[in-house]
């Protein structure tokens, strides 16, 4: 049972972290247009609750792996910034020398240890970290972050039937926006519901579909407990709304695959204004909120000036850690 002291401070960490990623992504909306950070970017705008909360019930020494669509994951697994920001402008300060971009972050330090552009191929990536972290009797995690598009991929269903088989610890993480760049999922399945089908497999699977990062941070917790208790692979498919186009800051109701309507359902339960809203409620005072935020804003304004004066890295490294 938590005290509500722990239970403020729980959600004002969701929050800081909330906050943080929202201001990150916001900065990049400002800037984008100036041309230069020359990378694509496929925003988690709407999306911040499902990193932030899975995330918190993640411990510091666990593994996640992402997609081209993970500043959100990056952000809240590191809360690093300076190197997300370097990574954005391609300069050589950030811990990838710019060889990534928005689309190949990568954190190992962090346990952050991956993210591709090609849907769903970081999963078996992620099934083989979880069996050596098995085989290593390491205790370690891994979460493994994909769209509902990966999921109609044959290496999600090899992936997800081998970690059945070999038990390993591994929580797959499907972020549900209904949307293959413009396709909706019916236009996709041959079946309706995900969880349904991964339910047969030997695994715990459960979905949700909330705003609310502390709900998602509950139940990933109590699905950790009990992979642990069964010693089986975790699933969890979370619903959220991607607030900008598949692909840059924009957003496009004229495009037509989407209704305006749509979208503000769910902008009413904004994840960031939310989880304002809860601090408010559980008599955090509104001064304290706002100087907290002037703090994440004036530390992601100084990470952004540091990565747009640094320099490129010398040409010379561009041939270092690359597979040619
Ligand atoms: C193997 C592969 N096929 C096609 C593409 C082109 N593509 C890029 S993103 C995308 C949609 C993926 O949708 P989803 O997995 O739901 O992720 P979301 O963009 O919604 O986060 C497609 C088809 C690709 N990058 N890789
Ligand atoms: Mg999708």
């Amino acid at each position: 049972m938590k005290t509500n002291d722990t239970r403020t401070e729980l959600n004002l960490e969701l929050y800081r972290m909330l906050y943080l990623i929202r201001t990150c992504e916001e900065t990049i909306v400002e800037h984008y247009f100036e041309d230069e950070m020359k990378t694509p970017m496929h925003m988690s705008m709407g999306a911040e609750a499902i990193s932030v909360g899975i995330c918190q019930a993640l411990r510091p020494e666990d593994h996640v792996f992402g997609t081209y669509r993970s500043h959100a994951l990056f952000l809240a697994k590191t809360g690093d910034t300076d190197d997300f920001f370097a990574e954005m402008y391609g300069k050589d300060t950030s811990s990838l020398k710019g060889k990534g971009g928005s689309m190949h972050l990568c954190s190992p330090d962090h346990g952050f240890m991956g993210a591709s552009a090609i849907v769903a191929s970081a999963i078996p990536v992620a099934a083989g970290c979880a069996f050596a972290n098995k085989r290593a009797n390491n205790g370690k995690l891994v979460a493994v972050f994909f769209g509902d598009g990966a999921a109609d991929e044959g290496c999600f269903w090899e992936s997800l039937n081998a970690a059945c088989l070999m038990k390993l610890p591994i929580l797959f993480v499907c972020e549900d926006n209904g949307l293959a760049v413009h396709t909706p999922k019916s236009c996709r399945r041959g079946y309706s519901s995900l969880v349904d089908v991964v339910s047969k497999f030997n695994c715990i699977a459960h979905e949700h579909k909330t705003t609310d990062a502390e709900a998602i941070y509950e139940l990933t917790s109590e699905l950790i407990e009990t992979m642990k208790n069964e010693q089986k692979p975790g699933f969890l498919r979370l619903e959220y709304c991607r607030y900008l186009e598949h692909v840059g800051v924009q957003q496009d109701f004229e495009a037509g695959y989407r209704s305006v309507e749509e979208f503000e359902q769910w902008y009413k339960f904004d994840p960031v204004a939310l989880q304002r809203k809860k601090l408010q409620n559980l008599g955090y005072q509104t001064d304290n909120i706002k100087r907290l935020e002037t703090e994440i804003e004036e530390g992601v304004s100084r990470s952004f000036s540091k990565a747009k004066n640094a320099s490129f890295c010398e040409v010379s490294e561009l041939y270092k850690e690359v597979l040619v």
